[in-house]
């Protein structure tokens, strides 16, 4: 008795926690927290943070992700290239057995084109990750934050070269 009362309280603890950080599972694969930084109304694009964790025993690979809110995602990465830090797109994001893979500002990020709607503080839209393994899987996109000043958006800078 004690011990099922015990593991219910356990349980309820771990689900509060999921809840507050936002993750999502699908067979192996755990996504972390996906976010987007809040952006002026303007802005004609934007940026997606999460974390990937394999647990499985198999390479997964991210290969495509859509947004009802944005004509076009891409997966995006920075590199250096002659002392300038350039992002360009990456066709797939490879997840080896037991690696957590992050994605972050001036790191591998989901370029969402054509904003369909304003990426305002506090507001969340919905994104569909799609793996070679894993399928598809939907995901709830927060977003957080002070609108950043466009111009001086690093990813906003980089894009005005494409
Ligand atoms: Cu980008």
């Amino acid at each position: 008795m004690r011990l099922t009362q015990l593991s219910m309280l356990l349980g309820a603890t771990l689900l509060g926690a999921q809840a507050l950080a936002h993750d999502f599972t699908a067979g192996d694969m755990h996504i972390i927290h996906p976010w987007s930084r809040a952006l002026p109304p303007v802005a004609p694009t934007g940026a997606a943070y999460l974390v990937l964790e394999n647990k499985g025993e198999q390479t997964d690979r991210l290969i495509s992700a859509t947004s009802p809110i944005a004509r076009r995602v891409e997966l995006h990465e920075h590199i250096h290239q002659d002392g300038l830090m350039k992002m360009q797109q990456i066709d797939s994001v490879e997840i080896a057995p037991g690696a957590e893979v992050e994605f972050k500002p001036g790191g591998h990020h989901f370029m969402l084109f054509d904003l369909q709607q304003p990426l305002t503080d506090g507001s969340s839209y919905p994104m569909t990750l799609n793996f070679e393994h894993a399928g598809k899987v939907d995901v709830e996109v927060k977003v957080t934050g002070e609108p950043a000043a466009a111009p001086s958006s690093a990813d906003h800078d980089a894009h005005a070269h494409h």
